[in-house]
């Protein structure tokens, strides 16, 4: 193997074998303790060492980097103490994500680390977040996410490096190139000669080089770096290296010919890099035992300190509080909601105008935009064309084109863009362009945004903005309403408003929240519905639901276009006394109201748009009846849409909804 030192200084080269050594050793022990049963799962890096700390070596240590499950070495070359990390390893209270995480799968802030999660491309476009935050800040500074081979084939790396290329952002993708994904060779894994060879294709430079010579490594990342800071541009870089070991240590290596084992270990990046120093005078045979025993020694008395643990003791409100970032969470058993909003309701005075539901909405957007000089709005056509529903016509004259941002049709990235936007502090709103898209940004809104604050600290301020619903006559895929694929899931933040001054005060509030929320707006209400709303900027608290009509004979418990049919419904049956409950967040839910309801009434209907099987109707009334079951005269009933896909018909449309049910929900409740 050739090295070529270039400038780098003696003291400087042995820097980099001990950074190098390090993880190898480390390595090395925890598979005697695997072995020993002392630890569970683990995923060698072995072999690729040199791409892992050279990388992290030629960035910042306050430039972000995403790695994944073989990265030891991106976390002991940012100098993370090993007891530390043998206590995350362990599941341990104290280790990086007070047990919450496995192996590798965690972050920290102060390393300027992100976690990752075990879907692997999702790490690619939190990068793109990062980048453009620098982007926009004028810093000289890029982030760097590493993917396997495997991971290359996903679409999450498609998108993130499309978004990254049309967006110009400094962000440096590293393939590391091992051969295998699990037992799947790169022959079964991609059909062009080099992974680099796709960068062409997302107008973006890119170059292949050997993953496991330490120098080129770390040489051509520093060039790489600066390349990309200079021309704000992403940049590909394929590092050819081997795995050494099974995908991880249950899972051998069979598949794999042991011809390439020998091959590779003749290319192994310690032993080489070893010879090298030897072989140039810059170290010597005692100079490396030093360094190995000192090693040894500092393993040893880590490790000591690793194990001394303390028992774990599960600890349910902390649980439960670290869903949220800055904010307590809920707590069902209780049926309280604990918001730490002590702002009084100031909305309701002073000089307001009538606006409709979507003017209300576009209002709040442009006051948070005056409000938060970091806040970034991202979406489809949202900038000159001002979005489908027209919603940000004229932001991007007002705010310019670096915070009103047009989108490629890579939902999955720019959710992930969002994350990453708030790992260095903005604020992010997605527009979907009809909440139905959610479905291919899916999982980084479950699976990062929802669950990054509880894993390892990190909040996620981001906002998607969500078009729902039907009545519009616009088919399966524009009409769907998907708020239970979301209320389901701890750490998100379902809002979905039915009138024009919660509208507004609900996406201030949702803005101004550190975490995730999901706001679901109504397309046919729109522009069907109107009403007051003050010209102030005001936050309505998330979580708070409002009684919109009193009565005794029957509680409706409803949202969205609900409202708006119990409503009607009342004014048309002015001989039953209905009392409605505008729950206004779906997540969490306020189980105050709702018992408050239940005990005005003592019959409940839950009535929404979305299907009957699994909506969130279904997790109220088991609530109401494990709650509140004394208080109740009759079971709790649900009036919900058919459990067929929306469609288009009009007639079939209006069949479905649950609003052709309404009449004859409410009289089987009132006559049981
Ligand atoms: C979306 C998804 N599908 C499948 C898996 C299971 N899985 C975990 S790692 C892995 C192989 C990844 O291969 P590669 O990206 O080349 O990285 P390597 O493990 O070789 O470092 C697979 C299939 C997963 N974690 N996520």
């Amino acid at each position: 193997m050739q090295f070529d030192r270039k400038d780098l200084t003696n003291e400087q080269l042995l820097d980099i074998y001990r950074n190098l050594l390090w993880p190898r050793m480390i390595e090395e022990k925890m598979l005697v303790l695997l072995r020993q049963g002392k630890i569970s799962k683990w995923f060698s890096g072995i072999g690729q060492e040199a791409i892992a700390v050279g990388a992290t070596m030629a960035l910042q240590p306050d430039e972000w980097i995403m790695p994944l499950h073989r990265n030891l070495g991106v976390f002991t070359s940012r100098n993370m103490p090993l007891h530390k990390l043998f206590k995350q390893w362990q599941g341990s209270k104290d280790g990086y994500s007070k047990g919450r995480e496995r192996s590798f799968h965690f972050g920290n802030k102060e390393h300027h680390i992100c976690g990752m999660i075990s879907h692997l491309g999702p790490q690619l476009a939190i990068a793109d977040g990062v980048a453009l935050a620098h982007k926009l800040k004028k810093e000289k500074k890029v982030s760097l996410a590493l993917t396997g081979e495997g991971g290359t084939s996903e679409g999450d790396f498609h998108e993130a490096l499309n978004v990254a290329a049309v967006w110009d952002l400094p962000v440096i993708f590293l393939i590391e190139n091992n051969g295998y994904g699990l037992s799947t060779p790169t022959t079964e894994q991609y059909r062009c000669i080099s992974l680099v060879d796709k960068a062409k294709g997302y107008g973006m430079g890119g170059v292949q080089i050997d993953g496991n010579n330490v120098l080129t490594v770390y040489d051509t990342i520093k060039g790489v770096r600066d390349y990309c800071i200079k021309n704000q541009k992403p940049y590909l870089i394929e590092c050819l290296t081997f795995r050494m070991r099974g995908h991880e240590e249950a899972s051998g290596t069979k598949y794999v010919p042991p011809k390439l084992f020998e091959i590779w270990e003749l290319k192994d990046p310690i032993k080489n890099f070893e010879l090298f120093l030897s072989v140039n005078h810059i170290i010597s045979q005692s100079g490396i035992d030093e360094i190995r025993n000192e090693f040894k020694e500092n393993i040893e008395s880590e490790l000591a300190i690793g194990f001394d643990s303390p028992v774990m003791v599960p600890d349910e409100e902390e649980e439960m509080n670290d869903i949220y970032a800055g904010h307590p969470g809920i707590r069902p058993q209780s049926g309280v909601v604990v918001v730490d909003n002590s702002e009084p309701a100031h909305y309701l005075s002073e000089s307001s105008h009538e606006l409709r539901l979507i003017d209300a909405i576009k209002e709040a957007l442009h006051q948070s935009m005056k409000q938060h000089s970091d806040l970034i709005i991202m979406g489809q056509d949202i900038a000159e064309y001002g979005g489908a529903f027209k919603i940000t016509d004229g932001f991007v004259n007002e705010f310019g084109k670096e915070r009103i941002r047009n989108t490629p049709i890579c939902e999955s990235a720019i959710v992930g863009a969002a994350l990453g936007l708030s790992l260095e502090g903005y604020k992010g709103v997605m527009e979907m362009q009809f909440a139905d898209f959610a479905s291919v940004g899916f999982n980084q809104i479950v699976n990062n945004l929802a669950k990054v604050n509880y894993r390892w600290g990190q909040n996620a301020d981001v906002v998607i903005r969500m078009p729902t619903g039907g009545g519009v006559g616009a088919g399966p895929f524009h009409s769907q309403s998907n708020e239970a694929w979301f209320t389901h899931t701890p750490g998100l933040k379902v809002v979905y408003p039915s009138t024009p001054i919660d509208a507004k005060g609900l996406l201030i509030a949702a803005i101004n929240d550190p975490n995730p929320v999901l706001y679901f707006e109504h397309k046919a209400l729109y522009r069907s519905i109107s009403g007051p709303v003050p010209e102030k900027y005001y936050e309505i608290e998330i979580g708070k639901a409002r009684q919109v009509r009193s009565g005794n004979e029957i509680g409706i418990i409803t949202y969205g276009a609900g409202v708006h049919w119990a409503e009607d419904y009342a004014a048309e049956h002015p001989e039953i006394s209905i009392d409605i409950l505008d729950l206004r967040t779906l997540l969490p839910l306020d189980y105050a109201a709702i018992r408050a309801t239940v005990e005005r009434t003592g019959r409940i209907l839950i009535l929404h748009e979305d299907t009957l099987v699994g909506g969130i109707g279904g997790e109220i009334a088991a609530w109401i009846a494990e709650h509140c079951f004394p208080l109740l005269d009759a079971p709790v009933m649900r009036c919900a849409s058919l459990d067929t896909p929306v469609p288009f018909n009009i007639e079939l449309e209006k069949n479905f909804m649950a609003k052709a049910r309404l009449d004859e929900s409410i009289n089987k409740l009132l006559n049981y």
